[in-house]
């Protein structure tokens, strides 16, 4: 056992490991590796040695023959993001962005996930509520998968949605280790002609390690209100694999209506996206149908996906951005181009209609509704000067459970004392944030609050967490546990 993966392991299991990872990594600027990394170091080892886990979930129910089988194969390659811009990465099936699963609702879906990466690896189907040993968490729902071997994952295709399917070892989803996973509804309340996925990242190009703070912005104090975040030293931001200077164009007809797919699979980047010379009308959030909306822009943070129709009625030849919250690199980029119409595309102009929470409405029936049976108050914090990030006080692995029961009706009442935004992501379950329902919810920076419902219908350990994979790598996770 390598002198990591002891410590991790230790830290996971017995509680040990704040002192072991907090404040003492080397910053990613300079290249090192800490003494004593965090949880996310998986990535980088290949140890196979590591003890059982003291929690095993419920055993799954069977479930029938399966409607659809595949193999995901992770394994390094070499990625293409435009011309004289390759990268060396891990990803599944040898390209990046993976292969989109597309299934109907109700299918049994069999995956084989076969590690051919030198460490290990899990896979996490992002937003199902699937059986708890389904969910594919290192050391919370399984095992992770060693090198040379595979593992079966096997779900019901429900809800349909847009989803996306990730590594969740360590910093992995920054290499590249995902893809887009569409349920299709047999009903949609839409109409549209054709659709896309759209994924949107951003790029690396380097293995991805922790982030540290080295003092450069003056952060620490204050229990975190003091500064701004660290960021990854990222090349680009990408659409569908793709740099902004080699844009993917979709070529469209005067009349058509396009559903897109938006699926935020960045590791720290909130995306501010538009299309030039048009509305979109969003009707979907992480996969749940909402009353449309129609607006100029929207803004999605890691983890979310939103769904979204446009009318072609603007012949030209359109650019789809998105730009980086807080970031300087120049936005992702798409090309919606309409026949006959050759010239350079159009940049949006920003500004306009943007979408805001309190403008979705679930279509879905809300099983959550007056008083809670269980509320858990959770503070969203930055520990002092050291780059850890904190619920209510405490950094995962060394961190308490927060326990709820089954059929309970729980709240989490969320209040953000740090300055940056946290895209708080819940395993196995949606939840209610006002009228809307979803999984993966942004809490804005300097004191920003949300309260999220949900009925607690799916037995298990579940993680719940911030989506910027950073800060999730820096203790910013709590395991709910069904007790
Ligand atoms: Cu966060």
């Amino acid at each position: 056992m390598t002198d990591f993966t002891r410590r991790r392991f230790l830290a996971a299991f017995t509680g040990t490991g704040l002192s072991a990872f907090a404040g003492c990594a080397t910053p990613f600027s300079r290249g090192g590796r800490g003494p004593s990394p965090p949880i996310g170091e998986g990535d980088q080892d290949s140890d196979e040695t590591f003890n059982p886990p003291t929690y095993t979930p419920p055993e799954p129910t069977p479930l029938p023959d399966p409607d659809v089988k595949r193999t995901l194969r992770a394994t390094a390659a070499t990625i293409t993001l435009g011309p004289n811009a390759t990268s060396q990465s891990w990803v599944y099936d040898g390209q990046y962005v993976g292969p989109e699963l597309r299934v109907s609702e109700g299918d049994i879906v069999e995956v084989a996930l076969q590690n051919d990466l030198p460490a290990v690896t899990t896979t996490h189907w992002h937003g199902i509520p699937l059986q708890n040993a389904m969910d594919g968490v290192p050391y919370v729902t399984q095992d992770p998968v060693t090198r040379g071997s595979s593992f079966t994952y096997t779900f019901r295709a429900e809800p349909p949605g847009t989803y996306f399917y990730h590594s969740h070892v360590g910093l992995q989803l920054d290499r590249g280790l995902l893809g887009p996973l569409i349920i299709e509804e047999d009903d949609p309340h839409i109409d549209y002609d054709r659709e896309f996925t759209v994924i949107f990242d951003d790029y690396l190009n380097q293995p991805p390690e922790p982030l540290s703070d080295d003092g450069r912005d003056g952060m620490g104090g204050m229990g975190g209100m003091m500064g701004s975040d660290v960021r990854p030293p990222y090349t680009g931001l990408l659409a569908d694999g793709r740099l902004p200077s080699n844009p993917r164009t979709l070529d469209v007809a005067e009349g058509e209506r396009i559903r897109f797919r938006f699926v935020n699979a960045a590791s720290a980047t909130e995306f501010r996206t538009r299309l030039a010379g048009h509305q979109m009308t969003v009707s979907h959030v992480d996969g749940r149908p909402v009353d449309p909306v129609p607006v100029d822009e929207f803004v999605f943070g890691p983890g979310e996906r939103y769904d979204a129709v446009v009318e072609l009625t603007n012949p030209g030849a359109w650019q789809l951005r998105a730009a980086a919250v807080k970031g300087d690199e120049s936005p992702a980029r798409l090309d919606v181009r309409y026949g006959g119409h050759d010239g350079t595309p159009q940049a949006p102009d920003w500004g306009g209609r943007r979408l805001q929470y309190h403008d979705l409405h679930a279509r879905d029936k809300i099983s959550v509704s007056g008083s809670p049976d269980r509320v858990y108050d959770l503070t969203l914090s930055r520990a002092g000067r050291s780059y850890t990030w904190l619920i209510d006080g405490q950094a995962y692995p060394n961190a308490e459970p927060l326990d709820i029961r089954e059929g309970e009706h729980v709240r989490f009442r969320l209040r953000n004392h740090s300055p940056v935004t946290h895209p708080m992501h819940l395993h196995g379950h949606f939840f209610r944030v006002g009228d809307a329902l979803m999984d993966t919810i942004r809490v804005p920076g300097h004191m920003g609050q949300v309260s999220l419902d949900f009925r607690a219908d799916n037995p298990g350990n579940w993680l719940f967490h911030c989506h910027n994979l950073y800060h999730l790598e820096s203790g910013m996770a709590r395991v709910i546990r069904y007790v």
